[in-house]
């Protein structure tokens, strides 16, 4: 596999998705809700996907491809090369601020992440990364992430996770809130992860991640040491949602240990 060709193709398709999104900022956006009021999606969500899922079958008919809008294949395992794409994530931040949302873009060989790709359309910043190559903030090398505390580091969480909730003892996350040095929440899982590898967040926690807002952050994050995982502290298995928590290595150990747990 040429994965420098699949590499130049999947930046240029982005850099392109990226410049119609922009545009589309001067027509008329149709916005539909899906499993409840809050989750939207729009006819643009819907056009990026298709402008993806044509281009790549086109030029790469023996890869498979998983996006969030439901235009490409079912995907049952994770054989082959699949193509795990979010066309907009971070939709009510596109409807609302026309700001802080991305295309997140993960390509994957037989379950194993090689390239992944995170682009701020609006501020023009693209993550990049190769396994085992390095990861990238459009030319600038992402340095490895060195030790942080609690107490020093910046956690990305949406408040919902901190009120009573199926999934995890909130109680707990309380004394996370309380510990930490501040909270953030941007409303785009893929920048959040963006911004744990680039160092401006020690962690993001989110109860409900789908494999298209984590598989291209999951790939840069591998990059600069950081370390993704569900609650069980298993590598997701992007075949569906689940919780989903990435983080510095010594701080990742403490918020499973201490502050994150599964509700009995
Ligand atoms: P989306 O914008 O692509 O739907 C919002 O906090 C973050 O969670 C976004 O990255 C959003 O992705 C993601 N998310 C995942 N499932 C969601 C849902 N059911 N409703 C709203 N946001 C969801
Ligand atoms: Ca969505
Ligand atoms: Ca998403
Ligand atoms: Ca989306």
């Amino acid at each position: 596999m040429d994965w420098g060709l699949i590499d130049r193709y999947a930046k240029s398709l982005i850099k392109e998705a990226g410049h119609k999104i922009r545009l589309s900022f001067f027509d008329h956006i149709h916005i539909d809700s899906k499993s409840n009021a809050n989750d939207l999606v729009t006819n643009i969500d819907r056009e990026i996907e298709q402008f993806f899922i044509e281009q790549i079958q086109t030029s790469f008919p023996g890869h498979k491809i998983l996006g969030e809008e439901g235009f490409g294949d079912e995907i049952k395992s994770l054989n082959g090369t699949i193509w795990i794409v979010d066309p907009i994530d971070g939709t009510m931040n596109f409807v609302h601020q026309k700001r802080n949302f991305a295309i997140s873009l993960g390509i994957y060989q037989d379950g194993v992440g090689i390239l992944g790709y995170i682009y701020d359309v609006l501020r023009d910043e693209l993550y990049t990364a190769k396994r085992g190559e390095g990861a990238y903030v459009n030319d600038e090398r992402l340095p490895k992430l060195g030790v942080a505390s609690i107490e020093e580091s910046i956690i990305g969480i949406n408040a919902r996770w901190v009120v009573p909730n199926r999934y995890i003892d909130h109680e707990k996350l309380l004394g996370l809130i309380q510990d930490c040095r501040g909270t953030r929440s941007y409303g785009s899982a893929a920048l959040e992860l963006a911004y744990v590898s680039s160092g401006k967040l020690g962690a993001y926690v989110s109860m409900r991640l789908s494999p298209w807002d984590i598989a291209g952050g999951m790939v840069i994050a591998q990059e600069v040491g950081a370390i993704s995982t569900n609650l069980e502290g298993e590598t997701p298995s992007l075949l569906g949602p689940e919780p989903f928590i990435v983080a510095r290595a010594g701080l990742h150990d403490e918020l499973l240990m201490k502050y994150i747990q599964r509700k009995r």
